[in-house]
């Protein structure tokens, strides 16, 4: 059995890095049971079948019943899909008009690891390929999503750390490196991540979601324009060193998240010219969509396709081509390829990039595949809009007007991070902190909110016209102390400035060879940054010491333009957070009349250098310009 196992992955990585150069495993051992075919529709191409690319390269025993293959290559039309082993059996399979791709459908049957192989033949000749099965990991304690425990961490891996300086510049790359280019790759790494775990264990964050890792082309260090759903980009590293990552994170009780870009697809993706079914995109090259990057018509019960046509259907940026997940056989490949990657690298959950972009039936669909394997898993989806009529709307746990629920775990709180800029940025009243949290009720799961100041589309929080380090510790202390589930940019920790993408994704001090100053140690960072350091690193320590912020229900105490008071309530702990917004110490006396606060007897400091008193039904306190007091109430 162990031996098996061991063969299989084995196996594995060598097909990984075949497929990666284009060639895929052939085989050559012999059937040993009586063969089940299928026959492939399409008609007959001129040479013998090629296959130079299997998509997923291997599956897993005891755990789909079914699985369907993408087999890319040459001549495929005609073929005749024959499976060597019982255990699999071909249930069918599609090739595209041109014979560059076919749809094979397997049943696994097998219960124990084997290499399943499969013959093609066609008029002209046979080819075959072989698709691992490999043993699951023991995923008790795993894939159980993440929690109002914990604090997410995004990172922009070429922009963290460099911890193998050999894939820089890998071969075959059309990408440039360059780090005095901010449009190029700067050599940041998954090594690099590994390599400073410690780091962040140390500031506290519990959760890490990288953005993408996958194959992309040109210089397009962000990650964001993949061009293979199977590959991680050679900048990034290999398979083994993403799962190497992910099991020493585990190690220190801590969850990778992957951001998964299923929308669109890079400009050099081969499905551009050549997609594997004629619905596969939406439009072609020449003739597609306008996008349109508004919201209001994919919630808006009375609206027509003209409201929302161009959200859904055009190519972002006009130039990304838009994946078509009403497709059928695109909505199960991308299904199948979210739990390739969960099970490969033992994931935790998802970032889904551009969520309402992809329609709400396709949502839907991939939730209730991927759940049937991972019942606990949770994602995030990125509803960039400041309205939270709409950005709740995309929240699943409930059927809309449209009969669809998404399924989607919860969204992150742009309506909330526009507020906290505007307020500790711009002296906003807080009244506007309190109306997003009044809106609340629009969501089944507020308490589940991914709450931000910034992340890597925005302008760093620092480096926003008025901002400067003291406005943010006082955003970061409302960050972390608020409902949600917080969620820091790498580098805000440390007051990293930035202007407009791509200033805002400089190179974390100290992650590169070279750098004069390394951030990740209390003695590489300057005074200013270690300020901030240690505010975010105690401000966490405060939340995992206090259930009350973490998992509390919040109550509005008090507030006025410049303050604002709230209670985090559980039966066993209560905790008072008061914050000043005033650029001036204020002296505050907050009734708590008909409040939680009503029977309390002594407020006791536990965050902020300043003490509180009650006195005939009154908070008093006195607090520095904006700052944050947390006192805990007997
Ligand atoms: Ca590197
Ligand atoms: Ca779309």
């Amino acid at each position: 059995m162990k031996i098996q196992r061991i063969f299989a992955f084995l196996l594995l990585l060598v097909c990984l890095n075949l497929v990666s150069l284009n060639w895929v495993c052939l085989n050559t051992v012999l059937a040993s049971s009586p063969p089940k075919t299928a026959a492939v529709a399409g008609s007959p191409g001129s040479g013998s079948p090629v296959v130079r690319k299997i998509d997923p390269p291997n599956w897993w025993v005891n755990y789909t019943p079914e699985l369907t293959l993408l087999l890319a290559g040459e001549n495929l039309s005609g073929s005749h899909v024959v499976s060597a082993s019982q255990s699999v059996v071909v249930l069918g399979a599609d090739a595209s008009s041109n014979g560059h791709y076919l749809f094979v459908q397997l049943k696994v049957l097998s219960a124990r690891p084997e290499t399943a192989q499969l013959e093609l033949k066609t008029a002209s000749g046979s080819t075959s390929v072989q698709l691992p099965l490999l043993a699951r990991a023991d995923s008790r304690g795993r894939f159980e999503g993440f929690s109002r425990d914990d604090v997410i961490y995004l990172i922009m891996p070429d922009r963290f750390a460099d911890g193998d300086p050999s894939n820089d510049r890998p071969p075959g790359s059309t990408g440039v490196y360059d780090r005095s280019n901010p449009m190029a790759y700067h050599g940041g790494d998954l090594r690099g991540i590994r390599n400073h775990l410690g780091y962040l264990h140390d500031l506290g964050v519990t959760t890490l979601w990288l953005t993408p890792v996958w194959k992309n082309t040109d210089s397009d260090y962000h990650g964001y324009h993949v061009v293979d759903f199977y590959a991680l980009d050679d900048h990034m590293g290999s398979v083994q060193e993403y799962q190497a990552l992910v099991t020493d994170a585990h190690k220190l009780g801590m969850k990778v998240l992957i951001d998964y870009v299923v929308n669109h697809t890079g400009p050099h993706d081969p499905w551009a010219n050549d997609p594997p079914t004629p619905t596969w995109l939406h439009g072609t090259l020449a003739h597609h969509l306008e996008p349109s990057y508004n919201f209001s018509g994919l919630v808006d019960p009375h609206a027509s396709p003209r409201e929302y046509l161009n959200t859904l259907d055009g190519w972002f940026a006009n130039k990304l081509p838009d994946l078509n997940q009403d497709d059928s056989a695109l909505a199960l490949y991308l299904a199948q390829n979210a739990m390739w990657w969960t099970e490969i690298a033992q994931l935790d959950g998802f970032r889904l990039d551009t969520f309402p972009y992809s329609s709400r039936q396709f949502w839907s669909g991939w939730h209730k595949r991927v759940r049937q394997v991972y019942p606990q898993i949770d994602d995030v989806g990125e509803v960039a809009d400041g309205d939270s009529t709409i950005a709740s709307f995309f929240e699943g746990g409930r059927t809309q007007f449209d009969g669809i629920d998404s399924g989607l775990a919860t969204v992150f709180d742009f309506p909330l991070c526009y507020a906290l800029r505007d307020v500790v940025i711009k002296g906003a009243s807080m009244e506007k902190i309190v109306e997003v949290l009044r809106h609340d009720a629009l969501y089944p799961h507020p308490e589940m909110l991914v709450t931000f100041i910034g992340n890597h589309d925005d302008r760093r929080f620092v480096s926003e016209a008025g901002s400067n380090p003291a406005k943010l510790k006082a955003a970061l202390s409302l960050l972390l102390t608020l409902r949600g589930i917080p969620q820091i940019y790498s580098g805000d920790e440390i007051g990293m400035p930035g202007g407009d993408d791509p200033d805002n994704r400089r190179d974390f001090p100290g992650g590169f060879p070279g750098d004069p100053r390394d951030a990740f140690t209390a003695s590489g960072r300057t005074a200013e940054q270690q300020d901030v350091f240690a505010h975010v690193q105690s401000l966490l320590a405060l939340r995992k010491n206090h259930a009350a912020l973490r998992t509390g229900k919040q109550w509005h105490i008090g507030w006025d333009d410049t303050y604002y008071a709230f209670l985090r309530a559980l039966p066993e702990e209560k905790l008072l957070v008061v914050y000043n917004n005033a650029p001036k110490t204020v002296e505050l006396n907050i009734p708590v009349e008909n409040t939680p606060l009503e029977t309390a007897q002594q407020l006791q400091t536990v965050f902020g250098n300043t003490s509180a008193e009650l006195v005939t039904g009154k908070v008093r306190v006195s607090l520095p310009a904006q700052t944050m007091a947390v006192f805990s109430v007997r």
